[in-house]
């Protein structure tokens, strides 16, 4: 089992109390850095500013930085700055302060040439951070057009995205933006503390007042404390180092337990181990593994490949503290997404095709340091659950070779059940990435559609599709989803703006409670007996974790699970195809896949019942979303299903492949059509023997969150606490 990770937390003297932080969930945010506030000629001369005491933070900004980095704390910069044409400048910031009657101080204004550049304009050499605090590669640089990081960013939904609570506050001018930020920050549920000496203004009365303000009356805005104490605290906590099991054999430094979960790869290569290192261990498993499964890989990458490509990184990245987020941090992809140069097959030789641009997905997590492995099957069209309808083979579960991998991201959840690699990128339209993650003991993430670019996957349902992250825990599915979300203006489904966003709850019981709601009895008589029993425990795990459980309205999500195989939008998949597709490629087709497509087109759906269908699919998502917590309204957390509802022998699968497949997607379909996000996490194991009785070992059970629209992070974290209360479970 494993064992659940304690939640450490800081304390320094500070006031108005002494400030207690989580490691794991405080940012450290240093703000507005850039030459045009702190070096002559810049904005911040023209303000009036009294640059040496600004200068003189530097310093100390830099101590707080490196100690921050060396505890592992997640570290943001903002910069003030505008787009060259000023079109996100209101025009009261450019003219306001150079119309006072008189005025001889702002002769130059916003977007004005200046010694270091075009003043607050992006780009310029002006705008950019001081060299002595420039950020490392993995850390976050929020761009922001007003004094507060909060107006017109990103800020708040990448702070959440990284589960953060906490904000340790540093950078100038303390009466300007420093301030407006921690207000921002405060009104958001963030629990702020200013650091003295690593924020600095341009009138020293405003900066003790500054101060003042945000301590005053018990911690009005938050804490503010000096950097020396905060310093001594962070220095006292060290890293999760990695522990050496009683069967490891003696290793010379630098120690590494083959474990490939980020943290534990991330704290060796810290330690010196090479990425070369790592590629030498795992082609050993992947062979070893190939001769238990021959399924998994469609195309494998050779050693050496790999072997250059490690030895690269470690040539590319030699400061150990200066790692981006998946540096040597080994992955695959499902082939069904693009890599510039390889065959995409799409498990589909007749759609097999060598595209010159890799998926967007894929080139994020190698401009992060990710080691590319190879490419994976899945499902034919990444059409099914089952894992068992690939012309390149049948992959099994990694519990049991009798039972089915699930689909359609079959050879992903395989590789990373069997420690192959640490992650690998999947898509999910109707289940593909949770389910098969279900049968193979790991976590599959699947984000709000259209944080993540789809560009360059091969579409199987192009309004429904989304890529989905298979990773060994819930920390891990959250990392790799930070490198791969970017807003892509050439996906058409991207999305570039978020609904109002819901504050952060970062002290007290409602930091750890949550509001869960689960299908009906009526619906869940669908799962085996020892599934039932399961899930019924995974409620109780909930309710200890802090979960409330609450009544739900299941008809939406019921309906919408319907319309997407009984309803129109199944069409949808014929879409992308040309119209003779099936006809020209029947012998080159899984038989599976060409009867279900076959009966598709024998429907002969019309665009009246497409368009009757579009306006259920709206309907519903109301009637479905209206029922979770929003900014301003209570309501559901999440809604938590088994993931699915039995899981079949490969031999019954093959006699009973279309319905038996269906039946597969009944805790799932629906996730898509109503626009939620989703996450699948192991819930424990169980003894085979309880369904068939010549089983043996055990086998995985597991259960998925469902959050509204770009709830993300509220969902992957009451998952987290799920996934360390229950742990994985051991295989036989
Ligand atoms: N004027 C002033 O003191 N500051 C700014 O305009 N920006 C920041 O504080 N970063």
């Amino acid at each position: 089992m494993a064992t659940s990770r304690d939640v450490p937390t800081l304390t320094f003297i500070a006031k108005p109390y002494p400030f207690t932080f989580p490691i794991r969930t405080t940012a450290l945010l240093v703000i507005d850095m850039q030459r045009d506030f702190i070096c002559q000629g810049g904005f911040g001369e023209i303000q009036g500013g009294n640059l040496e005491a600004v200068q003189a933070s530097i310093g100390p900004t830099k101590a707080l930085l490196e100690a921050c980095r060396a505890a592992g704390l997640s570290i943001f910069h903002t910069r003030e700055g505008h787009v060259r044409d000023l079109s996100d400048c209101p025009s009261s910031k450019i003219i306001r302060q150079a119309a006072a009657p008189g005025n001889s101080q702002h002769l130059k204004v916003i977007g004005d040439k200046g010694e270091l550049g075009r003043l607050l304009v992006r780009g310029e050499y002006g705008h950019n951070i001081v060299d002595e605090l420039r950020p490392l590669p993995g850390e976050v640089v929020i761009d922001k057009p007003g004094k507060g990081a909060f107006w017109n960013t990103r800020i708040m939904h990448k702070l959440k995205a990284r589960g953060i609570t906490h904000l340790l506050v540093s950078g100038v001018t303390t009466e300007c933006c420093f301030s407006t930020s921690i207000r921002e920050a405060n009104d958001r549920g963030f629990e702020c503390c200013g650091i003295v000496q690593a924020t600095a203004g341009y009138n020293s009365d405003f900066k003790a007042a500054s101060l003042d303000m945000i301590h005053w009356s018990q911690g009005l805005f938050g804490f503010v404390g000096e950097l020396q104490p905060l310093q001594d605290a962070l220095h006292s906590y060290r890293q999760p180092h990695i522990s050496l099991g009683p069967t490891t054999p003696p290793q010379t430094p630098p120690y590494w337990d083959g474990s490939l979960d980020i943290t534990s790869l991330h704290a060796a290569y810290r330690n010196g181990l090479s990425p070369i290192s790592v590629a030498e261990a795992l082609y050993d498993r992947i062979e070893k593994y190939q001769r238990i499964d021959p399924g998994v890989w469609i195309y494998l990458r050779s050693k050496d490949a790999v072997l250059a490509d490690a030895k690269k990184l470690a040539e590319k990245y030699p400061e150990k503290h200066a790692l981006p987020s998946l540096y040597g941090i080994p992955f695959n992809v499902k082939d069904s997404i693009d890599v510039a140069g390889l065959h995409t097959t799409t498990a589909c030789p007749p759609l097999a095709h060598i595209p010159p641009k890799s998926a967007r997905a894929y080139d994020l997590v190698l401009e992060q340091g990710g080691l590319f492995m190879g490419k994976v099957n899945l499902d034919q069209l990444a059409t099914g659950l089952s894992g068992c309808r690939s012309p390149y083979g049948i992959p099994h579960s990694v519990f049991n070779e009798k039972y089915i991998s699930g689909g359609s991201s079959s050879g992903s959840c395989v590789s990373v059940g069997a420690d192959l690699v640490t992650f690998s990128l999947a898509t999910d339209t109707a289940g593909s990435g949770r389910v098969p993650s279900g049968y193979n003991g790991v976590v599959g993430y699947k984000p709000t559609r259209g944080l993540i670019s789809i560009e360059g996957v091969t579409p199987a349902c192009p309004s429904l599709d989304c890529v989905a992250i298979i990773a060994k825990n819930v920390e891990d599915a959250r990392a790799v989803w930070q490198c791969c979300e970017a807003y892509d203006g050439n996906d058409r489904y991207a999305r570039n703006s978020f609904p109002l966003e819901r504050h952060v709850n970062s002290l007290g019981q409602l930091a750890r409670s949550f509001k869960f709601g689960v299908p009906p009895p009526e619906v869940l008589e669908i799962c085996s007996p020892v599934y039932r029993r399961m899930f019924n425990q995974a409620i109780q795990h909930l309710q200890i974790i802090g979960g409330t459980l609450v009544a739900v309205d299941w008809a939406p999500f019921q309906k919408a699970g319907d319309l997407l195989y009984q309803g129109t939008f199944v069409s949808e998949r014929l879409a992308s195809l040309p119209d003779d597709f099936f006809e020209k490629n029947r012998q080159d087709l899984h038989p599976v896949i060409l009867k279900l497509f076959e009966d598709v087109i024998a429907r002969q759906s019309t665009a009246v019942q497409a368009y009757r269908d579009l306006q259920a699919k709206s309907l519903l998502t109301r009637q479905a979303s209206s029922q979770f917590a929003a900014a301003g309204t209570d309501g559901l957390s999440v809604i938590v299903v088994p993931t699915a509802p039995e899981h079949p022998l490969i031999s019954s699968m093959l006699v009973d492949p279309i319905d038996l497949n269906a039946k597969l997607g009944t805790f799932t379909h629906f996730g898509n059509v109503l626009d939620l996000c989703a996450v699948a996490v192991p819930a424990g194991t169980y003894q085979a023997s309880e369904i068939d009785s010549s089983g043996k070992g055990e086998l995985p059970f597991s259960i998925t969150f469902l959050g509204a629209s770009c709830t993300d992070s509220e969902i992957l974290g009451i998952a987290q606490r799920f996934f360390e209360a229950v742990g994985q479970g051991d295989r036989a």
